[in-house]
């Protein structure tokens, strides 16, 4: 029996979260915000309860954690909620939309979120903490890292190694084989046919760089 859940963050990444969650009749206790402003409202008839108290009301053992925050630029801040309540002794539960299509020997790591419509094909890893978002194709033998965002839409053809904490924006197209290194951001439409290094960010059909960015 999984435990109930509190989910971290009430926008609109929340909110398709919540309706996967719902439909593995997942038992989710509410919604933890830091705008205290929004308390009291509700995202698909789950309340927002507080703040990141409102998980502390609760012991880390009698509850699991959904990281609620996603990313339209690298996911530091999904990395930095995660690692937070990961050093208080919370651990995160993995969603799976029911409607995704995922091989039987595919890796899924602590807290990754796999939503509606995602293929991921044999040999793949999902990393943890990370987002295959909507109608995202991860093909065969492909290695996603931790807390990496694939935006809706992205095809990663086979062997496609993707670092930690990398933006892949919506719509991307990688051909097979590719690298993209860690802190890396990947500009919505590109299209990737070569390596891409750590820190870069990259755009444009074939992708090149637009910003050499040094991240501390
Ligand atoms: O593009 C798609 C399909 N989805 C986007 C997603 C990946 O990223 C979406 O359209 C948005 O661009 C973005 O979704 P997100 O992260 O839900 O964005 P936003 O609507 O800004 O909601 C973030 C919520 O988290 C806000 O209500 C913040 O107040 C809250 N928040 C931010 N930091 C936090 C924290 N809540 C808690 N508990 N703790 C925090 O540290």
């Amino acid at each position: 029996m999984r435990l109930p859940v509190i989910v971290i963050g009430g926008g609109g990444h929340a909110k398709v979260l919540i309706e996967a969650l719902l439909l593995n009749n997942v038992k989710v206790l509410g919604i933890a915000d830091a705008d205290l402003s929004q308390k009291g409202k509700s995202v698909l008839g789950i309340s927002v309860i507080g703040d990141d108290n409102a998980v502390f009301k609760h012991a880390p053992g009698k509850i699991q954690l959904v990281n609620g925050i996603g990313s339209v630029g690298l996911p530091i801040k999904r990395q930095r909620v995660f690692d937070k309540f990961k050093d208080k002794g919370y651990n995160f539960t993995s969603v799976i939309h029911p409607s995704a299509v995922i091989a039987s020997d595919a890796e899924i790591y602590e807290g990754a979120q796999i939503m509606a419509g995602v293929v991921i094909q044999p040999g793949s890893r999902i990393g943890k903490d990370a987002i295959v978002n909507t109608k995202a194709s991860i093909d065969h033998d492909c290695s996603i890292g931790d807390h990496v965002h694939i935006s809706p839409g992205v095809t990663l053809s086979g062997g496609v190694t993707v670092g930690d904490v990398v933006h892949v924006g919506t719509g991307v197209t990688v051909i097979q084989g590719i690298k993209i290194g860690n802190n890396s951001l990947i500009g919505a439409g590109s299209v990737v046919i070569n390596n891409v290094p750590d820190n870069a960010e990259v755009a444009g059909v074939p992708a090149r760089s637009i910003n050499i960015v040094i991240r501390k």
